[in-house]
């Protein structure tokens, strides 16, 4: 192997040796301990090392770093403690995930490390998110996120470089590509010859290295990293490289030809390192054994206290709190009296304004926001406000900016990120489901992003541009879901949901937009999640709804005069009010659960099954729903209208009234 030591010193190169020796044998001990039956899983990075350690040795402490699950390296390269990260694979309440999740997928803010999801592709949207939060801080700091030869496949690789090419964002992509994923080989996965072809195709530097010449990546990777400091912009870099295990030690290396594990034995990163570093007479036999002895002696301590360490206890409170940052809303009131009339439409922009004012740490993002103003003219006019930092034009890639929120919440920072039309947010909808909702959740990190989704049928806009998709997001732990009815509302739980440091699904009917108005109080006001609201008293029956829903239980409350019906728009969909929705089965001792969104699986399902199963004593008759056909959303007005329940409802409420 060809080493190229330059000006770096003797003690740069012991450091080096001594942190690229670390991760092996951790490794080899594993190795020992899986046998034994001791570890359950392992993902060997064994021939690999070399790009973990000699990317995360070139960056400084506080610079983030992506890594994924052969990168043993870079976390033991950041200094962590071995006990705890033993106690982290062996899923122990000192690991870092509070033995909620497994091997290398975690973070550790103190560390500068953001650990992957099992989906290989979505951090690097996240690493575009916290170069994002550098460059518009001036920090001067890049950042680095890793991808296989296989998770490049992804779509998210694509929308990730692509984002980071628009933006010129500060990360450097560095893609071990050592052949396979899983046991695909890289001609049934790919291609192109070389991933650095890639590079211009993006408008993005490239360059191609030795991956297990630990001089090569370190040298790479630093000059790299300084260039981009002062000059911001993307990098990939591709490290060749190979496995030398399988893809998990259960998987075996049948699918592997032997030649190759000979060829790339000669190339063992480790030892080729070790041989350089005698014949430069930079170490010593004895002094390399001696480093050898220190490495030992710090792993097995590391193991000792892992191993000592009981399994966790389960705390179901605990469990079910952890999966939303704690925060206590204090419910703001305007501060004035003032107030003015304003259509749907005009009150969310009212409180998106109200609430970049309040938060300069809040970024906007979306397809078309900036000078266009959104598609529905939300945002209009908050360029010449706020700037073109604040207010940012996306590409069309829903995963990639839903992984930026998450990459800016890492640094401190707010986003709202808006879906042109709520049905779009299928194309980010592991970022949101998987990403977002579990952060917090896995190592404490909250994702701060509301995702607002215009929503909702009845504008002849066809199966793509008019459906209801609440109950997707409803099934999720650690998501927050609001769905106003009113201009007030609107508002209100906008700010509320921008204030809150957990994702907020934040759902807005295009058919109110133009189509409500109400005098609305001027100044910064919040409403409370997850409190619901009456509005209309009766006594016959309760319409519980939310939404359009609210609207159309009003229109039946006016055919049907001589019915005294109660109508409670829940607003808050997740959490929903359950004290409320009791309060209003007492009263009236009917129920219609209405909404918008399709019957089955719907939110209406959950509300129904909950008052029969804690308030049937209150009930004279079945709770009943009301809802959308099973069908796709139809183009064609009259189908629409037999689409939605409009006439169902009323067809319902007068035999629940006559029960
Ligand atoms: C979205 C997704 N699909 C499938 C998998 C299963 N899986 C885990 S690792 C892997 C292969 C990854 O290959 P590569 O990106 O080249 O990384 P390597 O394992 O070679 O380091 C696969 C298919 C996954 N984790 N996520």
């Amino acid at each position: 192997m060809n080493y190229n030591r330059k000006e770096y010193s003797e003690e740069e190169l012991i450091q080096l040796y001594r942190a690229l020796l670390k991760p092996r044998m951790i490794e080899e001990r594993m190795l020992v301990l899986l046998r034994q039956g001791r570890v359950s899983k392992w993902f060997s990075g064994i021939g690999q090392e070399a790009i973990s350690v000699g990317s995360a040795m070139a960056l400084e402490p506080d610079e983030y770093i992506l890594p994924l699950h052969r990168n043993l390296g870079v976390f033991t390269s950041r200094g962590i403690d071995l006990g705890r990260l033993f106690a982290q694979f062996q899923g122990k309440t000192h690991g870092f995930t509070k033995g909620r999740d497994r091997s290398f997928h975690f973070g550790t803010n103190e560390h500068h490390i953001v650990g992957m999801i099992s989906h290989l592709g979505p951090q690097l949207a996240v690493a575009d998110g916290i170069a994002l939060a550098d460059l518009l801080e001036n920090k001067e700091k890049v950042t680095v996120v890793f991808s296989g030869d296989g998770g490049a496949s992804e779509g998210d690789f694509h929308e990730a470089l692509n984002v980071a090419a628009v933006w010129g964002l500060p990360v450097i992509f560095l893609i071990e590509n050592n052949g396979y994923g899983l046991s695909t080989p890289s001609n049934e996965q790919f291609k192109f010859k070389h991933f650095i072809d890639k590079g211009p195709a993006y408008g993005i530097d490239a360059l191609q290295i030795d991956g297990n010449n630990i001089l090569e990546v370190y040298d790479t990777v630093r000059q790299a990293a300084a260039s981009i400091r002062k000059n911001p912009r993307p990098m990939l870099i591709e490290a060749i490289t190979f496995r030398m295990r399988g893809h998990e030690e259960a998987s075996g290396t049948k699918y592997v030809p032997q030649e190759l594990f000979e060829k790339w034995a000669k190339k063992d990163p480790v030892e080729n390192f070790e041989r350089y570093l005698l014949d430069e007479l930079v170490l010593t036999q004895k002094a390399m054994e001696s480093i050898k002895e220190e490495l030992k002696a710090e792993i097995e301590e590391g193991l000792q206290t892992a191993f000592a360490e009981p399994m966790p206890t389960a705390n179901r409170e605990q469990e079910l709190a952890d999966m939303y940052k704690p925060f206590s809303q204090e419910v703001i009131q305007p501060a004035g009296e003032g107030k003015t009339e304003r259509r749907f439409v005009d009150a969310i922009s009212d409180g998106l304004r109200q609430s970049m004012e309040r938060y300069p740490e809040l970024v906007l993002m979306g397809q078309d926001i900036a000078e266009y103003g959104g598609v529905f003219k939300i945002t209009e006019g908050f360029v010449d406000k706020f700037g073109k930092d604040r207010v940012r034009n996306t590409p069309l890639c829903e995963s990639a900016i839903l992984g930026v929120g998450l990459g800016l919440s890492v640094r401190g920072q707010k986003s709202m990120v808006e879906m042109q039309f709520a049905d779009f947010v299928s194309a980010g909808f592991s970022q949101i489901v998987n990403n977002l909702a579990k952060s917090h959740y896995r190592w404490g990190q909250h994702a701060d992003v509301v995702v607002r989704m215009p929503t909702g049928a009845g504008t002849a806009a066809g199966p793509f541009h008019s459906q209801s998709n609440e109950a997707w997001f409803f099934h999720t732990p650690g998501l927050k879901i609001v769905y106003p009815s009113s201009p007030y509302d609107a508002k209100g739980l906008l700010n509320a949901a921008i204030e809150d440091p957990n994702p907020v699904m934040y759902f807005e009917h295009k058919l109110l937009y133009r189509s409500i108005s109400q005098e609305i109080p001027d100044d910064y006001y919040t409403i409370e999640i997850g409190k619901a609201k009456t509005v209309a008293e009766g006594d016959d029956l309760t319409i519980i709804t939310y939404g359009m829903g609210v609207h159309w239980a009003k229109q039946l409350q006016q055919e049907l005069a001589d019915a005294s019906i109660e109508i409670l728009d829940l607003r808050s969909l997740l959490p929903w009010d359950k004290d409320a929705v009791r309060a209003a089965v007492e009263k009236t001792g009917r129920v219609i659960i209405l909404h918008e969104d399709n019957m089955t699986g719907g939110i209406g399902g959950e509300i129904a099954a909950w008052i029969s199963e804690h308030c049937f004593e209150l009930l004279d008759a079945p709770v009943a729903r009301v809802a959308s056909l099973d069908t796709a959303v139809p183009f064609a007005p009259p189908l629409e209208q037999e689409f939605l329940p409009r006439q169902r409802l009323r067809e319902k409420a007068e035999a629940m009234l006559n029960y």
